[in-house]
């Protein structure tokens, strides 16, 4: 739970020191008091001015700097901000923030708490807000793209048309309530509404059946090597990643948990894991090390069965999927294009080609995905499901049918945050950094 809503807010939201240059951003009702506490004089807003930055007390200089005053309700947060950019030194830092969150009413910002009062006061949904989120934490280019997108609003765009046309189709029921004694509803308005309710489900539909392209964006396409023991699963690992993250042995049983690492393919973020190989054994921590490559192999975007040349082993049949690369090309005959070793690094770009054209495939149309975590999905189903419950029951229960709208709206309602999110609003904010 946060600290008192009321309270001017300070943080360093630039990143970590020291740096050439810090960036103090304050927000809530004293920040004019803390621009004066600091010597800055007459503040022109969104001007950037440079001033010495005093202690309040000796009034002796802190460091030279440049603070840009943003009025409430023009700002990120909607309040009074300002923000400060001083020299990145600890020091520098250390003491502007020590000083400032000794001022009244003032203190250090918990994590998301800017992006929170954002929220709060209406300057961006719940749906930005996640957006903005994913900015921050996008590593390649396709996840910076649906970020900003999604940052910029363009899943609250579709969201609120979505919204709209619901509550225009929950009004005519009302009409319809009105005057039903009469029985003076013309059948084809009844007809109209069925219309658009059918129209606003295959829409929402539409996106929900996305083979989850958003989801993958952002958390990475998960790519499993799995293999029989010693077939070279670690060492591609390794030469994939370019860096020595698991340990390569000739003994046969080496890997024991699932490794991974994260690559950036034309942009795509992709999610590379090392597992243990698959074979019969007694061994208790083998066992669970397999029943742990077979989960994520279960789960993954694609798996990939390396089986040695010189000693060949098929996909086990849980893994039926796996698409097949011969391992160790360099020790005996291969047939085929799916070869690769790692000794010579043959083959190492055809096998990235092979998966450049899976993220292809599953990225085909180069849209940007609307959907882009569980939260939307579940609740985007649910809408569906409550738009075809109200069309079933149009016709014969329209008290009924006017419900499962108003459950569909409150889906969407959900989404943005403008319905009953309390719950979900520590949880999300705490994903952010100090700062934001
Ligand atoms: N000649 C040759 N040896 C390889 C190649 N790839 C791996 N090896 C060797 O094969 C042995 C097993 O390699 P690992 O990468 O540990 O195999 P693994 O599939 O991870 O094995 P487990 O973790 O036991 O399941 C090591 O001695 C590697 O040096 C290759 O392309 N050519
Ligand atoms: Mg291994």
């Amino acid at each position: 739970m946060l600290a008192s809503n009321n309270d001017t807010i300070i943080a360093l939201s630039s990143g970590t020191l020291p740096a050439g240059v810090a960036v103090i951003r304050v927000s809530g009702t004293h920040c004019r008091a803390i621009a004066n506490a600091l010597g800055l004089g007459q503040l022109v807003p969104r001007k950037a001015k440079l001033a010495d930055l005093l202690y309040p007390d000796t009034r002796e200089v802190i460091d030279r700097g440049i603070s840009i005053w943003f009025p409430g309700p023009n700002s990120f947060t909607g309040e009074d901000c300002l923000e400060l950019q001083v020299h990145g030194g600890r020091a520098v830092v250390g003491k502007l923030l020590e000083i400032l969150s000794g001022l009244k009413d003032t203190r250090l910002a918990e994590a998301g708490e800017f992006s929170r009062r954002a929220f709060e006061n209406g300057k961006m949904d719940l749906t930005e807000i996640e957006g903005l989120s994913d900015l921050i934490a996008a590593d390649t280019e396709w996840q910076r793209r649906q970020a900003q997108g999604q940052a910029g609003g363009r899943l609250r765009g579709l969201l609120e048309d979505w919204r709209s046309e619901l509550i225009r189709c929950r009004a005519f029921f009302e009409v319809e309530f009105d005057f039903s004694d009469e029985d003076d509803v013309p059948d084809s308005m009844v007809e109209a509404v069925i219309k658009k309710v059918a129209a606003l489900e295959h829409d929402i539909s539409s996106y929900v059946e996305d083979g989850n392209r958003g989801e993958i964006i952002r958390e990475g396409f998960a790519i499993v090597l799995s293999g029989a023991p010693n077939s070279g699963k670690s060492s591609l690992l390794n030469a994939l990643a370019d860096r020595d993250i698991a340990i390569v042995s000739s003994a046969a049983g080496t890997t024991r948990d699932v490794l991974q690492c994260r690559l950036d393919i034309d942009g795509i973020p992709v999610v590379l894991y090392d597992t243990a190989g698959i074979r019969d054994t007694v061994d208790d921590i083998e066992l669970e090390g397999i029943k742990r490559a077979l989960d994520h192999a279960a789960r993954s975007d694609l798996t990939i069965w390396l089986s040695a040349a010189d000693d060949p082993k098929s996909p086990v049949s849980d893994l039926s999927d796996a698409v097949v690369f011969q391992s160790k090309s360099d020790l005996a005959e291969v047939s085929g294009e799916f070869h690769i070793n790692t000794v010579e690094k043959g083959g190492l770009n055809r096998l990235l080609d092979f998966i450049r054209s899976r993220l292809l495939e599953f990225n085909s149309d180069g849209d940007l995905a609307l959907i882009t975590r569980e939260r939307h999905r579940s609740e985007l189903v649910r809408c569906v499901a409550a738009l075809r419950a109200s069309q079933s029951l149009m016709t014969s229960n329209s008290e009924l049918s006017s419900e499962e709208l108003r459950i569909a709206s409150d889906c969407l309602g959900r989404l943005t945050g403008f319905v009953d999110v309390e719950d979900l609003l520590d949880v999300i904010f705490s994903e952010f950094c100090i700062g934001k």
